[in-house]
């Protein structure tokens, strides 16, 4: 086995996180814990089904409504909800916890709901039965914002991740037709790959322009051969594709297509949503494999490849222990490069610090944004997101609510989409946030910084009460304000430039001398 334990890192999947807090040793369960979630892949958040237990949409829950409830197995004092479920044991076993079904007795509102889970120590999730709300048309009308300034795409209405960050009407300064948005910018994806067929990014997917594909030749001599669409550094292999282990059952291979569309689904081609990005190109780089490991190894050299190959933000949906020197060495590269990396503060419900993955090194680190998640209809931290004040520096969306997960493409067919949550979830949300800066200062004829790009998100945040005693002065992703900051600071150019000539190679070339690098 090649990895080093010690130097594991985990895809951000909340019921392998959960599980592992109630092992001694919270770093050295990471990887066991993940291999024994793909043999039992139905209890997890990407279902619909089973959401967090903060958050509840406003509503009440009538006598006899049929709960699932995910009860901790370790679990000595039994709150208002676990003790009265009943012992027969209904659903799939995890690591840790057993899923119920739980009629109510009584009436009860969302909020005492809610608030009988949060006494509950034994609760881990609950949710109504049976419901795959995703399939349903309640976010309808959610919109306050223009819902004309948003994409076209069939199933925008199901984002409302979009309107929690304001999206809409920033969309009408980024994508300003004159003073917008001229530039490509590309998000990596360091993950568990990227089905780079799915008709929703298949049109947004970076290309290696100097390699020709399936020649066996490293043709654009970058020390890796074939790589199209990037690189599969746990297998050591051209295509970026998920890979499913032989035993099949294991989920994470569809994690980095879930990702992968938060940020930069293709806007307006008629089919799916849109990621916050969706004009982003999206480099997929695999650090997981077949063999369901992911080590920090495997992650550096992701990011080092996305450095020298284009990227401009890098996403890091995983956690997991400390980092080790290879990823911060690999970090420091990206930042001294001006790429933007965000990495996850991880689901673990509790609060972090230094040690924490690359998360822990963000307060240290400008230009290394760490992300926690709050739902988006309520602006309340996910229950399961991590949490620290000065080790969590943004929140962005990662859930809607109780009954809704964020829409985003899913690995199963090339037309599947699904829901998705966690702090994995949310960090893509920002990475979109983080695109959308890059290209609209880079397309006025500004240079981007990497650290200013972070102040730029994290001044524009809004500062939002129900998270100050979680993530950094209750910092929540607002891409109008993030657009008007922008207006601000790197304004348009002055009237007859033409922006599009701006980073070219035309004879208005010499306009650019005007320019003030930041
Ligand atoms: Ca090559
Ligand atoms: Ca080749
Ligand atoms: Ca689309």
């Amino acid at each position: 086995m090649r990895v080093s334990r010690s130097l594991a890192i985990a895809l951000l999947v909340p019921s392998v996180l959960a599980a592992c807090g109630q092992s001694s040793s919270p770093n050295s369960c990471l990887m066991p814990e993940a291999l024994e979630a793909k043999s039992q892949s139905k209890i997890q958040l990407d279902d619909p089904s089973e959401l967090t237990t903060s958050g509840f949409a406003p509503q009440t829950y009538s006598a006899g409504t049929k709960m699932v409830a995910v009860v901790k197995d370790d679990c000595a004092t039994h709150g208002p909800i676990s003790s009265q479920i009943p012992e027969r044991f209904e659903g799939v076993t995890k690591s840790g916890a057993r899923s119920y079904n739980w009629v109510l007795s009584a009436s009860l509102s969302s909020e005492e709901l809610e608030q009988m889970a949060n006494e509950d120590s034994c609760i881990e999730m609950i949710s109504r039965a049976g419901t795959d709300e995703l399939n349903q048309s309640q976010d309808e009308g959610d919109f306050e914002n223009d819902p004309q300034a948003l994409p076209t795409d069939p199933q925008i209405k199901r984002e409302i991740h979009l309107n929690a960050i304001g999206a809409s009407e920033a969309y009408d300064i980024f994508y300003d037709a004159k003073t917008g948005i001229k530039r490509e910018v590309v998000i990596a994806i360091i993950d568990s790959g990227v089905l780079v067929s799915h008709e929703d990014l298949k049109q947004n997917l970076w290309i290696n322009k100097g390699e020709i594909p399936n020649n066996g030749k490293d043709d654009d001599r970058n020390g890796y051969v074939d790589d199209v669409y990037g690189y599969n550094f746990a297998s050591r292999r051209a295509s970026p594709l998920p890979e499913r282990t032989q035993a099949n059952g294991a989920w994470q291979w569809a994690h980095g297509t879930r990702v992968a569309g938060l940020a930069a689904a293709t806007a307006n081609n008629g089919r799916g949503g849109a990621g916050v990005a969706g004009h982003a190109r999206i480099m997929a780089l695999n650090n997981l494999g077949r063999d369901q490991y992911m080590d920090q190894a495997d992650t550096a050299n992701s990011i080092r490849y996305a450095v020298d190959n284009g990227a401009d933000v890098i996403n890091l949906s995983l956690g997991g222990s400390a980092a080790g020197a290879a990823l911060k060495s690999a970090i420091k590269y990206a930042i001294s490069k001006n790429v933007v990396v965000l990495a996850a503060a991880g689901n673990e419900s509790r609060q972090i610090g230094s040690g924490y993955s690359a998360a822990g090194l963000a307060p240290s680190t400008p230009g290394l944004i760490s992300i926690g998640n709050f739902q988006s209809q309520n602006f309340l931290r996910s229950t399961s997101s991590n949490y620290s004040t000065t080790y969590v520096e943004l929140g962005a969306p990662g859930t809607n609510t109780m009954r809704s997960l964020l829409y985003t493409t899913d690995a199963a067919s090339n037309s599947s989409y699904t829901g998705f949550s966690g702090t994995s979830a949310a960090v893509p949300v920002a990475s979109g946030g983080a695109a959308l800066a890059v290209a609209l200062v880079k397309s006025r004829g500004y240079a981007v910084k990497a650290p200013e790009i972070e102040n730029l998100l994290l001044q524009s945040a809004r500062k939002v009460s129900t998270l100050k005693n979680y993530f950094r002065d209750g910092n929540a992703l607002n891409l109008l304000n993030l657009a008007r900051l922008i207006d601000q600071k790197y304004p348009p150019r002055g009237s007859g430039l033409d922006v599009s000539d701006v980073d070219g190679d035309s004879s208005d070339r010499d306009q650019q001398s005007e320019c003030p690098a930041i």
